[in-house]
């Protein structure tokens, strides 16, 4: 039997579940190579912790490696149903409330060391964690595609940790009783978007008003192994405020509340990184709860031990 320990949380409705012992060593190098070494091991070492019977499509793992970096606190690569991603807001937040939570950091600031880049967090006494990410920035504005059985689609390419098709015009409203359609919509974007030029694209944002009265804008975000995202997801927020930076729509320093598909919100907002290059630096604020604290047991004869991988 094989135990592989993790404390799951979830952070404005989406779930994290970090990996806090028991699992195989990366090996040295920088971040970005044992994220490499993971990828090349996911369906053996990493599909198992997040996929069926032991987790779900919409599980996003935080799999905890030393920092290379020595101001860093710990060093985590995030991955997914389907694969590994660079980074992720709503699983950092999730990463530092569970550190909190096994009394290996007290509030303060703490350093986060991804594949992509440090992250600067700041935990605050009543749990609020601050997420300064890496730097983003809008790579293309107004990408038209043509989407097979929708028709002329246009939106942004940008970075925010991961790259995002930002789309406003979807003709949706962002609503819970749509989230089927807004998923099938938005994986026919994606598969077109992919085809048409743009394969480092592999999550989905579409945006319109916020339903709260207090919130900026309302997102639905898809996912790479088709989940979408419960929570305002950090990263598709940080794509989104380097969108509106090079807009002029949103001034640096100015307060932005996005809300999820589910009503769950994101405080964000920027400083200027490289104002030439429209490059900013995204800081999403939100909190998360610790949900469990779990073994995960993997027996040599259940033929089911790597996970049920749906995609
Ligand atoms: O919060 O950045 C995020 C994220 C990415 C994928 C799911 N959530």
């Amino acid at each position: 039997m094989q135990r592989i320990e993790v404390i799951d949380s979830h952070t404005a409705g989406e779930p994290t579940r970090v990996v806090v012992a028991g699992a195989p060593d990366l090996g040295p190098g920088t971040l970005a190579e044992r994220r490499d070494r993971l990828a090349a091991r996911f369906d053996v070492d990493a599909s198992r912790i997040v996929n069926e019977p032991r987790g779900s499509d919409v599980i996003v793992g935080a799999w905890l490696t030393p920092a290379v970096d020595a101001s860093c606190t710990t060093g985590v690569i995030y991955f997914d149903n389907v694969g590994v991603i660079g980074m992720c807001g709503h699983g950092t937040i999730g990463v530092v409330a569970t550190l909190a939570h096994l009394g290996r950091i007290t509030p303060g600031a703490h350093r986060i060391e991804t594949p992509v880049g440090i992250v600067a967090t700041r935990l605050a006494a009543d749990g609020t964690v601050t997420v300064e990410n890496v730097p983003s920035h809008r790579a293309h504005a107004a990408v038209a595609i043509d989407v097979p059985g929708i028709g002329r689609v246009s939106g942004d390419v940008a970075w925010g940790g991961n790259w995002f098709y930002i789309v406003a015009g979807h003709g949706h409203e962002l609503a819970a009783p749509n989230i089927e359609a807004l998923t099938a919509q938005a994986w026919r974007i994606r598969g077109a978007l992919n085809a048409q030029g743009h394969p480092e694209v592999d999550h989905i944002e579409l945006v319109g008003p916020a339903a709260h009265p207090a919130a900026s804008s309302r997102n639905f975000v898809l996912c790479p192994g088709k989940a979408y995202d419960r929570s305002p997801c950090g990263t598709g927020t940080s794509a989104r405020l380097a969108c509106l930076a090079a807009d002029g729509a949103l001034a640096e320093g100015e307060r932005w509340v996005q809300e999820s598909i589910i009503g769950s919100t994101f405080v964000a907002s920027y400083r200027w990184h490289d104002r030439r290059t429209g490059s900013i630096v995204p800081s999403i604020a939100g909190r998360a709860f610790v949900t469990a604290e779990t073994t995960l047991v993997f027996d040599e004869l259940d033929p089911y031990r790597q996970g049920i991988r749906a995609r």
